[in-house]
């Protein structure tokens, strides 16, 4: 059986049908902290379990006979840096949890979303490579760094399966944006849609590497399906699906919506998004299990505002 740690956040909730998809419903378990969040999952087993309850977690992987544990739950860059001590001991106490789990039961796979937020300012910026210079500045960058160190070393001392990929940031139109710097660019086609003005709290031409969903999803399952030994690195690949500023992605919406409006006021997640890369070099994804993306800016564009009504309906 499947396990989904943190099913309802956003990759969460995309990733779990996918996995119920190509599994079986009755072959997945989706758990997430609120209850409230059971309504979503009508198409297999939901349960309420909290991350850092590691007895709970034991307990439910030995009763179901969990296989694989997919860890998605954690907290993000901008709530990260409102509440350091606690994004840290979630993500890194949770981490190893499934970890030693995993080693003392003999789980068959793990997967971990690492993130380009371990990449830090003195990272170079442009097609950063897989192997580089990462001091990450972000409490969220540090835990996904230390838990990348983890992730290798489980694999090395102890055989542990675990896989992991440094993603972008992702874009969907499942979910409502989240406390991530990157979501500026989820908020922004919920704006235009509603006919409203948008506000984005970066500058116009802050470059960051962004990946649509389904390609997320896709690379996800390609490397969780790959064969053992493709997979030859264990701390967490590099993966790049597309890079756009603010501006351009504006201008994308603009050609559905022409009188779509924006204005520019940074915040704090600005400081954020300048100690991160513009662009990623993914080559050792692509040689080692086939990686391809299939959405550029454009294509990305057109296929959320021909869903997300039909997902938000418009306020009337
Ligand atoms: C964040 N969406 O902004 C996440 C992601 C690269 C960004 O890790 O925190």
């Amino acid at each position: 059986k499947i396990l989904i740690i943190g099913a309802a956040g956003q990759l969460g909730s995309e990733l779990t049908r996918s996995l119920a998809d190509q599994f079986g419903g009755e072959q997945v378990i989706a758990t997430d902290l609120r209850d409230s969040a059971r309504v979503a999952f009508d198409y297999c087993r939901f349960e309420v379990l909290d991350a850092m309850n590691k007895e709970a977690l034991r307990d439910l992987v030995k009763e179901e006979h969990v296989t694989q544990i997919y860890h998605l739950a954690a907290v993000l860059s901008a709530t990260g840096e409102k509440n350091p001590l606690f994004a840290w001991h979630l993500n890194m106490e949770s981490l190893l949890y499934v970890l030693e789990l995993a080693k003392d039961l003999k789980l068959d796979k793990i997967y971990w979303p690492s993130s380009i937020a371990v990449f830090g300012p003195n990272t170079p910026k442009v097609n950063t490579p897989q192997f580089c210079v990462k001091e990450p500045n972000t409490v969220y960058g540090i835990s996904k760094q230390a838990g990348e160190r983890w992730c290798e070393y489980y694999f090395q001392k102890y055989g542990v399966d675990v896989r992991s990929l440094r993603y972008p940031g992702l874009i969907g139109y499942k979910s409502l944006p989240g406390g991530g710097t990157t979501d500026y660019a989820v908020d922004i086609y919920h704006k235009a849609l509603a006919g409203e003005k948008f506000t984005c709290f970066l500058r116009e031409n802050s470059y960051l590497p962004m990946m649509y969903m389904p390609d997320a999803i896709k690379a996800t399952l390609d490397l969780m399906n790959a064969p053992r030994e493709s997979v030859k690195i264990r701390s967490s690949y590099n993966l790049s699906g597309m890079s756009f500023s603010p501006k351009e992605i504006y201008e994308s919406i603009k050609k559905h919506v022409p009188n779509f409006q924006i204005d520019y006021d940074p915040d704090f997640r600005q400081a954020i998004a300048d100690s991160w890369p513009d662009s990623i070099d993914d080559s050792r994804a692509r040689e080692d299990w086939g990686w391809r993306p299939d959405y550029d800016l454009d294509a990305m564009t057109a296929d959320i505002l021909k869903n997300l009504p039909n997902f938000f309906p418009l306020k009337k």
